[in-house]
This record gives C-alpha cells, sequence and structure tokens, in this order.
C-alpha cells in the first residue's frame, strides 16, 4: 500500500517542473499517465542526448515509474479519448505555456463541467498580473523570482545556481499542493484549481533575501562580509558570495589538495555556542577572552581575520579531516561534495537516494531516487516508459475501449 495508491494523474507535464511533481506522486503510489504528442513526445526525450537512438538522462531522470499514452489532443477522436481520461482521473497537471490548453479546447471550466472532483494544478512561469503570458525556463525563475541577484559576489555579476530551484522547486510546490486539495476534496467533494506560479516559487525559497531586504532599511547588515571589508550597502540586499544566510556566520574555505581539487573545500560555520571550541582547535584559545573575539558582535567586524586563520588550519586538512574533527565537537562543517563524490556515496545508494535503473534503450544509468522518506509508503523506482508504451492498456484497462471503438481510435491517427 503507497499513500497515494488509487489517485489517477493525468500528465500533462513536459521538461522538468511539472515532470518533477508528478514524478514524486508517482513514487508515493499514484497511477501517472503521461499524455505525449504520438511521434514527438516530451521534448526532453531527445535533448542532451547521450546514447544514440535512446531517451536521454534528462527525460529518464524526471519521468520514474509513469505509464506514457501517445495521444493527440488536437484531433478529433484523440479529444474524445482525452474527454474519457478527464471523466477517469483525479488530477490533472499541466506546465504548458499559458493559453495552451484553452487552445486545445480544455481549460478549466471545460475540466470542471467534464469532472467536477478534478484537481487541475499548473506551473506557470508568473502568476496574474504583467508577466503572465511569458513563456519561462530555470533561469528566467531564478532572475525574476530574487535569486540571481541575490547570489554571487558583491563586485561580480549575478549568478544563477545548480540547484534547479526554478523548476525542481515549483514542481515541489505543486506537489505539496496537490496533495493538500486532494485532502479538501474529501471534505468538499470538490476539485479546485492550483496555480504554483515560477517566480513565486523561488521568491518562496529566497525568503530570507526578502528578510534582508527590510532588515537593510534599519541599517547595515552587519553579518555580510561586506560590512566587515567596509564596502557600504546600497538599497536592494547585495549579494552575499559564501556568507551563511543566518545568524551564525560561515563561508567556504580551502583544504588540503585545493591547488589540483576543485572541491577541496569546507563550509565552516562559526556557530557562537562552540566559539571556544573553535579557538581551541585553531590554536588561538587567546581569542576566547579577547574583548576583540570573545562576544559575535565583537567578530562580526574581523570575520575576514577569523576565516583566514581558520582556514590555515582547514587547509592542513582535506575536507573529510575537517570533518572528522570538528563533528565530535559539534562544530558545523560540510565538504564540497562533486557529483562524482556523490554518485559513488554508498550511504545514498543504500537510502535509495541514488539509485541505479535499468532501461531497455540505454542500459544501467544512475539517477536521483525519491528524497523524502516515508515509513509506510516505500519507493521502489521504475524505469520511465518509451514514448506511447502504454497507449493499448490504457485504451484497454482503464478507458474500456473494445472492438470496433478500439479500431477506430488506433485507425485514426490520434494515438500511437
Ligand atoms: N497533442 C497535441 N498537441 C500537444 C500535445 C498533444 N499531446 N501536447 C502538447 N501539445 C501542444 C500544445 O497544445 C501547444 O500547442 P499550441 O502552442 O498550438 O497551443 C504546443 O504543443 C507546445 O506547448 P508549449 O507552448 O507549452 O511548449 P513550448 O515548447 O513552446 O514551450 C515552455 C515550453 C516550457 C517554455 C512552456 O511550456 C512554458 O512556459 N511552460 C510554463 C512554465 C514552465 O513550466 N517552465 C519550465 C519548463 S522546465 O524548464
Amino acid at each position: 500500500m503507497k499513500a497515494l495508491e488509487g489517485i489517477k494523474i493525468l500528465d500533462f507535464t513536459h521538461v522538468q517542473s511539472g515532470p518533477t511533481c508528478t514524478q514524486l506522486l508517482a513514487w508515493f503510489g499514484a497511477d501517472v499517465i503521461k499524455v505525449e504528442r504520438p511521434g514527438v513526445g516530451d521534448a526532453t526525450r531527445k535533448q542532451l542526448v547521450d546514447v544514440p537512438g535512446a531517451d536521454s538522462l534528462y527525460f529518464t531522470m524526471l519521468n520514474h515509474n509513469k505509464r506514457s499514452i501517445a495521444l493527440n489532443t488536437k484531433n478529433e477522436v484523440g479529444k474524445e479519448v482525452l474527454t474519457k481520461l478527464i471523466k477517469e482521473c483525479d488530477v490533472l497537471v499541466e506546465n504548458f505555456a499559458p493559453g495552451a490548453l484553452d487552445r486545445m479546447g480544455f481549460g478549466w471550466e471545460t475540466i470542471q463541467r467534464l469532472n467536477p472532483t478534478m484537481i487541475m494544478a499548473s506551473v506557470k512561469g508568473f502568476g496574474p498580473g504583467k508577466f503572465e503570458d511569458c513563456k519561462v525556463y530555470e533561469n528566467v525563475a531564478q532572475c525574476a523570482g530574487g535569486s540571481a541577484s541575490t547570489t554571487g559576489f558583491n563586485d561580480d555579476v549575478p549568478l544563477v545556481t545548480g540547484a534547479q530551484i526554478g523548476d525542481s522547486g515549483t514542481g515541489l510546490h505543486l506537489a505539496l499542493g496537490i496533495c493538500v486539495a486532494l485532502i479538501q476534496r474529501q471534505t468538499t467533494g470538490k476539485g479546485q484549481k492550483i496555480l504554483a506560479p515560477m517566480q513565486d516559487g523561488v521568491l518562496n525559497l529566497c525568503r530570507v533575501k526578502l528578510r534582508d531586504q527590510q532588515r537593510l532599511d534599519k541599517g547595515p547588515l552587519t553579518e555580510y562580509s561586506q560590512h566587515g571589508k567596509g564596502i557600504p550597502f546600497g538599497d536592494s540586499t547585495p549579494r552575499a558570495g559564501n556568507d551563511s544566510g543566518g545568524g551564525q556566520p560561515g563561508r567556504i574555505l580551502k583544504c588540503k589538495g585545493w591547488e589540483n581539487d576543485p572541491n577541496a573545500y569546507t563550509y565552516f560555520i562559526t556557530q557562537a555556542a562552540v566559539w571556544p571550541r573553535i579557538c581551541d582547535l585553531i590554536g588561538k584559545p587567546e581569542w576566547k577572552e579577547d574583548p576583540e573575539f570573545a562576544t559575535p558582535p565583537a567578530r562580526l567586524p574581523r570575520l575576514d581575520l577569523i576565516f583566514d586563520t581558520i582556514e590555515q588550519w582547514t587547509m592542513t586538512k582535506t575536507k573529510f579531516e575537517v570533518m572528522d574533527e570538528c563533528n565530535p565537537l559539534d562544530i558545523p562543517v560540510g565538504p564540497i561534495l562533486s557529483m562524482k563524490e556523490l554518485a559513488e556515496d554508498e550511504g545514498l545508494k543504500k537510502t535509495g537516494t541514488i539509485v541505479e535503473v535499468d532501461h531497455p534503450e540505454r542500459g544501467k544509468y544512475l539517477s536521483v531516487g525519491c528524497p523524502i522518506k516515508l515509513s509506510d509508503s516505500p519507493v521502489e523506482v521504475v524505469r520511465s516508459p518509451l514514448l506511447g508504451e502504454h497507449t493499448s492498456e490504457i485504451l484497454t484497462e482503464m478507458l474500456g475501449y473494445t472492438g470496433d471503438e478500439l479500431n477506430r481510435i488506433q485507425e485514426s491517427g490520434a494515438v500511437g
């Protein structure tokens, strides 16, 4: 028994944001039916191809545990099949460009009329307003949601991050919206419309930066390195480099081997509670009592000196030795782990966060499994479907088409 067993999801998603959401729902046990254009499919199937002729990793890593029906929803027979699917399913998830579903003839009013209990969940780039008609990809959302203006160093250009907070982040937001709408439906008996705009999702994840924007009105952000360097603040939250976003100053520091290894670094947090232990560890016991270093406010203008001194110590250790020495002392540190190191991490493999999946076209590959662990709803990662792999079984077993009716649909060109 899985948490979402019995829930049928009509999955009109493509690229990354929507598929992230429906993959999670599939992992929690929902029957996710991915609707794709016959002969074409989700554009990512053929993007960044590494094995000629096979579905790309981009596609396979975002579409596990789903079924695929190849259906032309702009063709009359295709619309007939889609109408049946809408009546049959609990949730429709989509991340088309604004207006695409209306142009297809399946806007919210139509869906509600066909199935009043259906939940319709959408990712769009922007919510209602002047940008609502824009197409949006990951980095546009990172820029428009406040992430890029606050990422990077204050003397350099804005930066986008490697974490796909616009796409996968919004997919997560949407999945939560769907789960709570399913709970609300148990009381109301009605479906509802859910919108997760990517700009809003990114801004939600940048909440602490809006916090700092308002603190800035009251004076300089003293925990930012630029304060210690004497660089004046402007009128908006600046880029904070590798400063920690909270009240405990932190930095990325070099470790042994940094000259040749781009990831021989550690994150080091000078948490106030363990300051005396940090002083002993780095050979500066006198800083424990020195009024210039003993308290957090006294340390703020001296963070460069403090972290330079800590770095003299971390440079004598590998990033893992830093962890080994700091963890028993409760000093929060974190090694900068490369993708190679994560892919080889036995602990992550054991918990199912890194999984090996076998695929008929491409063979074995690694993927990120479900990062949310439910004790009563275990996840087995199943390979992504080939385009239209489940068309026949969905038409017959789920929609009940047989005989002449089935032949008519199959011969119409609406399915593949
Ligand atoms: N049968 C027939 N037609 C289909 C179909 C099917 N099964 N599935 C999709 N289509 C059609 C759509 O109806 C649409 O047609 P119209 O433009 O004529 O209405 C067309 O395919 C293309 O859809 P699209 O506009 O969504 O796709 P795109 O490649 O042009 O744009 C994207 C992609 C991501 C920019 C856009 O979908 C978007 O802005 N989505 C919302 C925001 C979002 O999710 N962005 C993140 C994507 S991940 O980085």
